[in-house]
């Protein structure tokens, strides 16, 4: 299939995101379609709630986790929003467990979700999950679609790091250039990723994990969230809708173009017209580069 066949036969690249309020999951979608305006946001029969009469996130909509949040620099992405589950949250609990059952049992692949990306900051106190993410990882059946845990606001670890480097006697300079290395060393030792993977009560660990670290700076840097969510898709066609669908990394572009497209031409004898290997090959990148 090339890129308008998928586009058709599949619409577009849906994502449920999750985590508790002020997670970071609004800007993580910002820098994943490369905007810093807000999103227009539709309810389930697809019309648009207007962001002038309502005010705050909770009315606008953002949080009902049915709605779905378009950005326009990006319309190829769909977005579900949850508030996640905080203390007391059952219900909320309940309403993502039947979300995501509804719609895996949706027929078409429109309308299901491909893929879950659970946000877990690193900025508060304890750190530690909450009762309603351990339930979720070990009570709720995701089917088919990839979990990816993404630990957000990974720069307060290493505002951890920097103090205790100071404390043991290093220069500011020093500390801030040491900091995230030991940051990224504590953690993958730490008990989060110990309990996530290991733990006897987690019954469905996610797929993998990214940390994300300063994702409200200019510099930002979504892309080890995008090259993981790729890696994590096991449907081909879903696989080059994403990859295609992201406009922040051409590089992965150019990776899956050439590793899953033009490798299997290399060694295959078949003569292939060299404007079919461009197409097909330009399936893996923007549909705008597709067009020029
Ligand atoms: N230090 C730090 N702050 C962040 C990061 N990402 C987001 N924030 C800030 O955290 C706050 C909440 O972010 P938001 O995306 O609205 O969270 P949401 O409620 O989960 O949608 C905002 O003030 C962001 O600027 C990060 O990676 N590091
Ligand atoms: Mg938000």
């Amino acid at each position: 299939m090339d890129a308008s066949q998928i586009k058709e036969k599949i619409g577009r690249f849906r994502i449920l995101i999750i985590g508790r309020a002020n997670a970071g999951k609004t800007t993580i979608l910002q820098r994943v379609c490369n905007t810093r305006n807000d999103p227009d946001i539709f309810n389930s029969a697809g019309e648009k709630i207007d962001a002038t009469v309502l005010k705050g996130s909770r009315e606008r909509g953002e949080h009902d986790i049915e709605n779905e949040m378009v950005f326009r620099s990006n319309p190829g992405f769909i977005f579900h929003d949850s508030r996640g589950f905080e203390a007391g949250g059952e219900s909320e609990y309940d309403k993502v467990k039947a979300f995501i059952a509804g719609r895996s049992k949706k027929t078409s692949i429109k309308d299901q979700i491909h893929t879950i990306w659970y946000c877990i900051p690193m900025d508060e106190v304890s750190r530690a999950f909450t009762q309603g993410e351990i339930k979720f990882f070990s009570e709720c059946d995701t089917g088919s679609i990839p979990v990816i845990v993404v630990f957000t606001k990974f720069d307060a670890l290493y505002d951890v790091e920097f103090a205790r480097l100071l404390r043991e006697g290093r220069s500011r300079k020093d500390a801030k250039a040491l900091a995230p290395k030991h940051a990224e060393e504590a953690f993958t030792n730490g008990p989060q990723l110990r309990i996530l993977y290991h733990s006897k009560d987690i019954q469905r660990p996610p797929k993998c994990h990214v940390c994300l670290p300063d994702m409200n700076k200019g510099n930002a840097n979504c892309g080890p969230l995008i090259e993981r969510t790729a890696g994590t898709l096991d449907n081909g066609v879903l696989q080059q809708l994403f990859v295609s669908t992201q406009h922040t990394n051409l590089e992965l572009c150019m990776k899956y173009a050439v590793e899953k497209t033009l490798a299997r031409f290399i060694a295959s004898d078949e003569k292939i017209a060299s404007e079919d290997v461009i197409a097909i090959l330009g399936s893996w990148f923007p549909h705008i580069l597709v067009r020029l």
